[in-house]
């Protein structure tokens, strides 16, 4: 397992729509090890792929609490096959926007399809804060980001901010 260095905005790769994964390999259960060391140290309670830079439909999250028995998740070609029409606000933030939170709103409730590292189908119903970050690690494999969701003027000033941030690294 690693620690893999994770993609940071206004990379460009956060854009990239990922591609299915064909088959549960070795391979592919290795990287969700390394997803799941890399989102522990951050720490964040979900990774997508494309965060380390892999575009591949895959994330990963854990919403146990610190002092509590750590619970991962592994989602392979997550799909949500239904949403809510009753909506929620949750603070997000995102390991590729550090530092930047902001309340989002998205459906309460969502239904989702996708592989187990055995490579079973599997569907699941989520609320709470398992609904929230599902959303937003499944946006992230459209190459979609929670800034998105904010109003222009937010999304602008937080982008200027990192571009700017970006540039002055570049420079060093
Ligand atoms: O995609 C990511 O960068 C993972 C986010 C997961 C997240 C999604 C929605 C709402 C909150 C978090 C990171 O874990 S950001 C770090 C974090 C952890 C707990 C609560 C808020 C932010
Ligand atoms: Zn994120």
């Amino acid at each position: 397992m690693a620690i893999r260095p994770l993609v940071i905005l206004p990379d460009s790769v956060l854009r990239q729509v990922s591609k299915p994964v064909e088959a549960v390999t070795p391979e592919i259960k290795a990287l969700a090890a390394d997803m799941l060391e890399t989102m522990y140290d951050a720490p964040g309670i979900g990774l997508a792929a494309i965060q380390i830079g892999v575009p591949l439909r895959l994330l990963t999250i854990d919403l146990a609490k610190p002092e509590e028995e750590k619970a991962p998740m592994t989602f392979i070609n997550p799909e949500i096959t239904w949403s809510s029409k009753e909506l929620n606000i949750h603070e997000e933030g995102c390991l590729s926007i550090p530092e930047y939170y902001e309340e989002v709103e998205r459906p309460a409730r969502v239904k989702v399809r996708y592989l187990d590292l055995d490579g079973k189908v599997q569907d699941i119903e989520a609320d709470g804060l398992l609904a929230t970050c599902l959303q937003h690690e499944i946006d992230h494999l459209n190459g979609v980001l929670f800034i998105d969701h904010l109003s222009r003027l937010k999304r602008e000033r937080v982008t200027k901010r990192f571009a700017k941030a970006a540039r002055r690294d570049s420079a060093a």
